[in-house]
């Protein structure tokens, strides 16, 4: 047997606050990787290492541990539960082959929870449960596992240890199979365990399912086999029990990874094809990187298969640039340790990578298959975002694009129809953050603001319109008369030239057109693009020598804006289909709210324990809804969101938007 044999990586995902940073820490301690446990408050663990977690005393970014334990080698990714850092749980998620979910056993399973347990679900790895914080008061580890099982059944879910004592009398764990020693308080619990085990090991085998309903007994190499084989195959999630404060349950959680994971020859390949091999070209995927002041530019790098050594010509298969590998570190928090190669399974980080981002293919083989990526979350909150110094905007722009390198689910975009600068991304904190080390790093500040929406304006109608464009200043005079007609187009701008008997010689056509392409850029009644609209220019007067295009183009303006003006016109706005997930107490509220907000509830659904609320919304209302909706759920509730289409502004709403324009211009 090769290496990847005695190698594992895991996931560590979860609600914010159920103690993955601490769990970490214990596992490292336990492996004696660290020689003492550090904790939040300190500062001080090898996780939360960058200024903002301390600061926060919760993680921010996805950060790498790595130890040997028992003739193994570990990776494993602490990720931040926070939802708004979600986009960092997502790579992580992806590059390894087990998912540990950390639940608080006071709170029980949370939208972090769902969220996590989705997430490796669609990824296709194996999932295991840790149920920490039994050591504090008000903790439960029946209620928590009840609700668990709520959520997946009580056939998937399944204790694997059972907790003796709780609170301050938590004293240590029992493993519901083979423990021969089992206290009677929980003697009932474990035996129920114990049984639920047996149905889901018999379930794994034809020859075992027989043996067992003939009331046979399984050997004890049966019952491991049968037990890996149920939890990789993704049938079942065992559930741990423990204290990352006191280490209690941790070194059964380790057995467990020597056991009962996933090894790297495993590896959830999908649809892409792949085949892991020990030998035969090298190939990886990035799902990370940093590039702070502390540790530089650095790509975190999942080896799938074959060996990545030093030195060597890489491939992106996803950019088609050729790069070069040179230091490769393996990482513990912000501790690098240089290495000469990965083998399948191995987590590692490389330097100064040119061209090479989250979600790459890399591979020593020039024709290596492209792996599918990693999608972010789409964004929820927008702000305009400027330089506070004139001058400065350039700077911005850099220093962002740099800063998001590592934040995937942030992105800038310049607004085509509102000429604005859109920082995106999934909450205030998040954006918080960027402005933060845009003035730390980069040493530019910068400014957010609400952004306008791309109002769009029509007509419903049919009009007619007509403008007269004559001035005389000593010299040359101008001259241009334009009648036109629009109506309503919904297959989009039609323009045509009805003008008999030669009123506007056919040469200031065109000119005329301009006006009107001035218009439909800047539209009357709120200055955004206008849709929709067939222009008939029908008649009109020139004179032959103060007529000149610049004269028919502003009378093709004005009177389309007077056509118009007849033709019953009316602002669209953008209409955003959204899905919010909250646990079903605050639905009431939240529908209550979307009223508030102009919003139309589709439906509902539910699933794991959470209600999905689907409605549309009106654009304009959401702006701030992601810190609003948080704030109305005690953090408990998130959205995604996603543009279906325009829709006909009311018309009390349009009269304000309207108002508040002309002001904006008088102000100009
Ligand atoms: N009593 C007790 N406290 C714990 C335990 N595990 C974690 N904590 C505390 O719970 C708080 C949150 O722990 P973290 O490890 O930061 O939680 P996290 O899951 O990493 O949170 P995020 O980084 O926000 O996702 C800290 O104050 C820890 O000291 C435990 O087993 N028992
Ligand atoms: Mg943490």
């Amino acid at each position: 047997m090769g290496k990847a044999a005695d190698t594992r990586n895991f996931v560590i995902a979860g609600h914010t606050g159920s103690g993955k940073t601490l769990l970490c820490e214990q596992i490292l301690f336990k492996a004696g990787a660290i020689p003492r446990i550090g904790s939040i408050e300190g500062k001080n663990t090898v996780s939360d290492f960058m200024n903002d977690e301390q600061e926060r005393g919760s993680s921010i970014y996805s950060a790498l541990c790595s130890c040997t334990y028992d003739g193994l080698s570990l990776y494993f990714v602490d990720t931040p539960g926070y939802s708004e850092f979600f986009g960092q749980s997502l790579g992580a998620i992806r590059a390894c082959d087990a998912a540990l979910v950390v639940i608080d056993a006071i709170d029980g399973p949370q939208i972090g929870t769902a969220r996590a347990w989705k997430a490796a679900h669609e990824r296709g790895i194996a999932r295991f449960a840790f149920v920490n914080r039994i050591d504090r008061e008000r903790a439960d580890f029946e209620a928590t596992l009840e609700q668990m099982r709520n959520n997946h059944g009580r056939n998937v879910i399944i204790p694997l240890y059972w907790p003796v004592g709780k609170e301050d009398k938590f004293e240590k764990v029992v493993n519901v199979l083979f423990d021969k020693d089992v206290p009677a308080e929980v003697a009932d619990q474990v035996a129920e365990c114990r049984q639920l085990w047996m149905d889901a090991i018999a379930e794994t085998d034809d020859d075992l399912m027989m043996r067992f309903l003939d009331g046979g007994e399984l050997t004890e190499e049966e019952i491991k086999t049968g037990l890996r084989k149920s939890i990789i195959s993704g049938k079942t999630i065992p559930v741990f029990a423990g204290s990352a404060v006191k280490g209690i349950g941790v070194p059964e959680l380790l057995k467990a990874v020597k056991e009962l994971f996933p090894t790297p020859m495993e590896y959830a390949a999908g649809e892409t094809g792949v085949t892991v091999s020990e030998t035969g070209p090298a190939l990886g995927e990035v799902f990370m990187s940093l590039n702070d002041a502390f540790t530089g530019q650095l790509a975190f790098v999942r080896c799938i298969s074959g060996k990545f050594t030093g030195d060597v010509d890489i491939f992106n298969r996803t950019t088609g640039a050729k790069e070069r590998f040179g230091s490769m570190f393996m990482m513990n928090g912000k501790n690098q340790t240089s290495i000469s190669e990965a083998t399948p399974g191995t987590i590692f980080a490389v330097a100064k990578l040119k061209d090479t981002h989250i979600g790459d293919t890399v591979s020593s083989d020039a024709n290596a298959p492209v792996l599918p990526g990693i999608v972010p979350p789409k964004p929820v909150m927008f702000y305009a975002v400027s330089a506070m110094k004139s001058g400065e905007d350039e700077k911005i722009v850099t220093g962002i694009n740099k800063i998001i390198e590592s934040m995937p689910s942030v992105s800038l975009e310049r607004n085509a129809e509102t000429h604005e600068l859109l920082l995106c991304g999934m909450g205030d904190q998040q954006l918080a953050i960027v402005t933060r080390r845009l003035k730390e790093q980069f040493k530019v500040e910068a400014v957010l603001s609400t952004p306008k929406v791309a109002y769009r304006e029509t007509i419903t109608g049919a009009g007619e319109g007509h403008y007269r464009h004559k001035k005389q200043t000593g010299g040359a005079g101008q001259f241009a008369e334009v009648y036109m007609r629009v109506a309503s187009s919904p297959d989009g701008y039609k323009y045509t030239n009805d003008v008999v008997g030669g009123a506007i010689p056919k040469n200031f056509i065109p000119a005329i057109e301009k006006g009107v392409m001035d218009m439909l850029e800047e539209g009357p009644l709120v200055g955004c693009k206008v849709e929709n609209v067939a222009v008939s220019v029908y008649d009109g007067k020139y004179h032959p020598v103060d007529s000149n295009e610049m004269a028919f183009r502003i009378a093709g303006r004005m009177a389309f804006k007077d056509a118009m003006s007849h033709a019953g016109p009316v602002i669209q706005e953008p209409i955003m289909a959204v899905n919010i997930h909250v646990p079903s107490a605050y639905t009431g509220d939240i529908n209550g709210d979307l009223n508030h907000r102009r919003g139309r509830i589709l439906g509902m659904e539910s699933e794991e324990g959470l209600e999905t609320i689907k409605a549309e919304v009106p654009m304009a209302e959401l702006h701030k809804y992601a810190t609003e909706l948080r704030s109305m759920t005690q953090g408990r509730g998130t959205f995604d969101m996603e543009f279906v289409r325009y829709e006909q502004v009311p018309a009390n709403v349009a009269q304000e938007i309207i108002a508040k324009h002309q002001a904006e211009k008088a102000e100009e």
